[in-house]
């Protein structure tokens, strides 16, 4: 090989290095909710959280345009919701951890007092001491996003949650700052640390929070469509991704290395010559 092409080479090792792309935050589960397997298993694309569903949550073909594939319509009883796999405490999240969710919805009706007189929640994850991090829809569909029963701990956006429409939606929890983004910009409005939740090794449920005595309340009614979960905080660029981007934080890589691929060869064989 000449050095010419070793020179070569070396320029597209450091080209594809600079254009690999890299999340600042980690992806460790994802449920696109295309299908809802027999059991009413809906499974996790990423790892072994699968949820299951409870009560009554159906498949609808009305996803967001930035999606292909089908979406969950959720009942907006109290006993609809769709219960994920924490038994490996992959969810054990605290308020001295950085973490992202992300997901689209659009909701049927609005918050408290609706249906049963309570927040309606998108998401939940509830320990046995009653202390639950936790996106809710309240009075007039306003959200708030963070830890119930830690001192406080939450995001509070000016947001209004509009209804029959699909949004996009990133919680974003990073050192003391809570963040949410609305279809891509960010809405928050302050947000206040809190006190450090007991080991969250209880449940984890989308569309309902599960609630003392094991009984259930404050239902979401609406649709939803792929929620992922990080570990680390989504960038701002990532967010703007995930809204445009059909539910990629970052572009996919392969297109990218195959060009600059072609490219090398090109190099490669020309020099050759
Ligand atoms: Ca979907
Ligand atoms: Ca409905």
């Amino acid at each position: 090989m000449g050095n010419r092409n070793v020179f070569f080479l070396l320029v597209l090792a450091l080209l594809v290095g600079l254009a690999l792309p890299s999340y600042a935050a980690t992806l460790i589960a994802h449920w696109d909710f295309d299908n809802i397997l027999p059991g009413g298993i809906v499974q996790d694309k990423v790892g072994s959280a699968n949820g299951t569903i409870t009560g009554n949550i159906s498949s609808s073909t009305d996803s967001p345009d930035q999606l292909s594939g089908n979406t969950l319509d959720f009942g907006g009883a109290t006993g609809d919701f769709l219960a994920i796999d924490n038994s490996s405490n992959l969810f054990d999240f605290r308020t001295t951890d950085d973490f992202s969710f992300s997901f689209w919805a659009n909701p049927d009706l609005n918050g408290q007092p609706s249906v049963g007189g309570f927040n309606h929640r998108l998401f939940a994850i509830r320990n046995g001491a009653n202390q639950t991090l936790q996106l809710i829809l309240r009075e007039g569909n306003v959200v708030r996003f963070g830890f119930a029963g830690v001192s406080g701990a939450q995001a509070n956006p000016d947001l209004v949650f509009p209804l029959n429409e699909w949004s996009h939606i990133a919680a974003v929890k990073e050192g003391n700052n809570y963040r949410i983004y609305h279809n891509g910009v960010d809405v928050t409005n302050g947000s206040v640390a809190g006190g450090d939740p007991q080991p969250a090794a209880g449940s984890f449920t989308i569309g309902n929070a599960v609630r003392f005595n094991n009984s259930n309340s404050g239902p979401y009614d609406g649709q939803m469509d792929d929620f992922q979960v990080f570990t680390g905080a989504l960038t701002s660029e990532e967010v703007e991704n995930l809204f445009v981007g059909g539910g990629n934080a970052v572009p996919e890589a392969n297109s990218l290395i195959l060009l600059l691929l072609a490219v090398g060869g090109s190099f490669t064989y020309f020099g050759k010559k």
